[in-house]
């Protein structure tokens, strides 16, 4: 072969390469490749020939769902769909019905139908104009999965009607606990430059149901609630309100010190209560359907009503009442623990909030994290779930990797929110019920973003998975994580059975892998401090107790694990008896979190016949074997996605994999200084020893900017 050939072959490669998914991953699951199936391209090129859209063409959402059929029938079937006046003549009909009962506010129903001419057509019904924009992204997720279009029945209502992203983005666009870059809004440049990645950002939310969105850091600076920022703010507001997305702003408690030169930021001070409330009003003539505050108050520095021996409920109602006359609403959260309090921090919040329930005003929600520490690797669910039947509660997921490996460690979190959904509070009553129960007409799911000005958003290319997860299940919580992965992945990466099957069962290990080699046997907390990333059990300097990896294994000569049973800090029981029978016995509990529960020996005999510190060793060493498989499993489909994406994703499963041998190895040097026990007969030697890995610092790791 000539040298021209060999080139124009390794170029027709690469072309052909490059037109296959998932590129630079700034189009996420949006990318809208050209059908493959042949028979269903023709029949979606019929279907999407004459297109009846609602007659009222000035309205900015129906605008938009037009855009998105015009690109999306361009890319997926190479055509420009017709828009008629007359329902009779099109075979897509978007419309409203006022009168359909199957459906609440946002839902939407996709109906097929042979017409009386014989030819297929759709349906698409909903109550409102982004009921209909729902039902749009719904029925081109279909078409993009190739669905046949014979098939397509669908009717859905989201679950829980707040479905928020919490970004933790600063003033400067640094972002706490964020990897994928700075943060997407750039507060210098508005309100006049309008970055059309809002409008992106926008509408991948709408893709995926979600309907709100809070653009400031919990951690909160009270300069977001001046006039000067709140017209930035009103500027986002401005492009998302189409897209059915209504902004939130975290408030800090002390503005009307900081801002409003009070002396005081007492909730009961009349002049306090009135400058929140003109603080209201003048954000609402800004934005008329802003959605409310979230607040962060009395926890981990920030201030809050107990600086003026206020409750919680005494603080979130003050506010409550500056937003109630314009229908907004405070989410307050109950993330709260405190240094000077002894008690076990896994306990704290649930002793805060019990006794507040029923106290809040009607627009106020509780908004709790999964589990009852801090968004740990694995943790039980949160007890306060189950426990406020009298207060409408808020599921706070975190979707940023911050104890997850961050953006270097493909961890599909589909898994993990639904365990926690799945858990049971009770015998008959799950995690899932207990969101899903409307208090007040108010229930709701938030999920700590993971969005930056990456190319790609979200740092690591499967990242953006966790993201499209939780808008699914923050829509429909009941869906499986599987199904969701297999969706993302065919509008990702490839719809070859064979490669889709693969990526898939990456996925659906990793979450398990990750957890096996960080935290296994219910382990937490033992991340290094600041920044989070990477092992370090032995870690025990900081100023408060329960900041300290230590507090939370108490590994010493005879055992290993924090006592939280009666004996103990009697945390378990804060959750209802039926739960408490499953893992108060440390022979019979549940040995995903046999260390949250019980501090064991040793030696103790594990239902598997181990011990416990040879378990504890196979178990780290699990993890690890788990991530060298998603490594050859992902250069096994190497040549049959595109290259680019394929690069990228392979170096990071490398340091991935170097990463899981770090945790296991300076986890169990570190262990076995107690158990004084000698690893499993061929267990795999460490590369380094203990002194070398507490000798690691990393002064500049991300995420950790204020
Ligand atoms: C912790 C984070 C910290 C957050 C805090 C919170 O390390 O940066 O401010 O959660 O949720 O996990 O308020």
């Amino acid at each position: 072969m000539t040298k021209i050939r060999v080139l124009v072959l390794i170029l027709v490669f690469q072309f052909i390469n490059n037109t296959s998914k998932a590129n630079n991953g700034y189009e996420l699951w949006m990318g809208y490749e050209k059908i493959t199936n042949k028979n269903l391209f023709v029949k979606y090129q019929t279907l999407f020939s004459v297109i009846y859209l609602p007659q009222n063409s000035q309205d900015e959402t129906i605008a938009i769902l037009k855009k998105e059929l015009q690109l999306a029938s361009k890319k997926m079937i190479e055509q420009s769909p017709r828009f008629v006046n007359q329902v009779s003549e099109a075979q897509i009909i978007f419309e409203i019905n006022k009168a359909q009962n199957k459906i609440n506010e946002e839902g939407y129903d996709i109906q097929t139908s042979i017409n009386a001419q014989q030819k297929t057509q759709i349906k698409i019904q909903a109550k409102t104009n982004i009921g209909l924009l729902y039902g749009c992204f719904e029925l081109l997720r279909l078409v993009q999965l190739q669905i046949d279009p014979s098939q397509i029945h669908t009717t859905s209502s989201p679950a829980l009607s707040l479905r928020i992203l919490n970004h933790w983005d600063n003033i400067n666009r640094s972002v706490e606990r964020g990897y994928a870059g700075i943060s997407i809004f750039n507060w210098h440049t508005l309100p006049d430059y309008k970055d059309k990645r809002y409008t992106d950002y926008a509408r991948a939310n709408a893709s995926i149901g979600i309907n709100g969105t809070v653009v400031t850091n919990v951690n909160a600076n009270a300069l977001f609630l001046t006039h000067d920022y709140l017209v930035k703010v009103k500027a986002l507001a401005d492009i998302f309100r189409p897209y059915g997305i209504k902004v939130y702003l975290t408030a800090r408690f002390s503005a009307p010190i900081e801002i409003g030169k009070l002396k005081t930021a007492d909730p009961l001070n009349e002049e306090v209560k009135n400058w929140w409330k003109q603080k209201a009003n003048e954000i609402y003539s800004l934005i008329p359907d802003f959605g409310g505050f979230l607040v962060k108050a009395n926890s981990e520095g920030q201030p809050g009503p107990q600086n003026y021996n206020r409750s919680h409920a005494e603080g979130a109602n003050m506010m409550a009442e500056a937003v109630a006359p314009h229908k907004g609403i405070v989410i307050w959260r109950a993330f709260v623990y405190s240094n000077e309090q002894p008690e076990d921090r896994a306990k704290q919040a649930y002793s805060e909030f019990k006794p507040l329930d029923g106290k809040f005003n009607k627009n106020v929600l509780v908004q709790i994290k999964n589990g009852p520490i801090d968004f740990q690797p694995r943790e039980p669910f949160h007890p306060l779930f189950g426990a406020l039947p009298n207060t409408p509660v808020m599921m706070e997921f975190q979707i940023t990797q911050e104890y997850l490996g961050q953006a270097t460690h493909l961890v599909y979190q589909g898994p993990m929110f639904k365990e926690i959904l799945e858990s049971n509070v009770d015998a008959s009553k799950k995690v899932i019920d207990v969101v899903e129960n409307k208090i007040n007409g108010l229930s709701g799911i938030s999920g700590v973003a993971n969005i930056g000005n990456d190319i790609n958003w979200c740092g690591h290319p499967f990242a953006q998975a966790n993201w499209y997860a939780f808008g699914r299940l923050a829509w429909n919580p009941r869906l499986s994580a599987s199904q969701i992965a297999n969706e993302w992945i065919q509008q990702t990466w490839t719809q070859d059975k064979n490669v889709l099957a693969t990526i898939q069962d990456i996925m659906m290990s990793s979450y398990e892998n990750m957890v096996n080699y960080m935290t296994p046997l219910g382990l937490h907390h033992i991340m290094g401090n600041g920044h989070h990333y990477g092992p370090m059990p032995w870690g025990n300097t900081l100023s408060r107790a329960d900041w300290n990896p230590v507090y939370y294994h108490r590994s010493d000569s005879l055992g290993i694990g924090f006592n939280r049973v009666a004996t103990g800090s009697n945390a378990i029981s804060q959750y209802e008896a039926w739960v408490q029978n499953k893992w108060s016995d440390s022979s019979t509990c549940n040995e995903k979190y046999l260390l949250w529960f019980h501090h064991v020996s040793w030696n103790h005999r594990m239902k598997n016949g181990n011990s416990l510190w040879n378990e504890l060793c196979y178990k780290y060493n699990e993890g690890v074997k788990g991530v060298a498989q998603m490594n050859s499993q992902w250069k096994s489909v190497a040549t049959q996605i595109n290259a680019e994406g394929y690069d990228q994703v392979k170096q990071l499963l490398d340091i991935q994999l170097k990463d899981a041998e770090w945790w296991r190895d300076a986890c169990l040097l570190y262990f076995q200084t107690f158990s004084k026990q000698p690893f499993p007969l061929h267990y795999p030697k460490a590369k380094f020893d203990l002194p070398y890995y507490q000798s690691l610092n990393f002064p500049y790791a991300p995420g950790n900017g204020k």
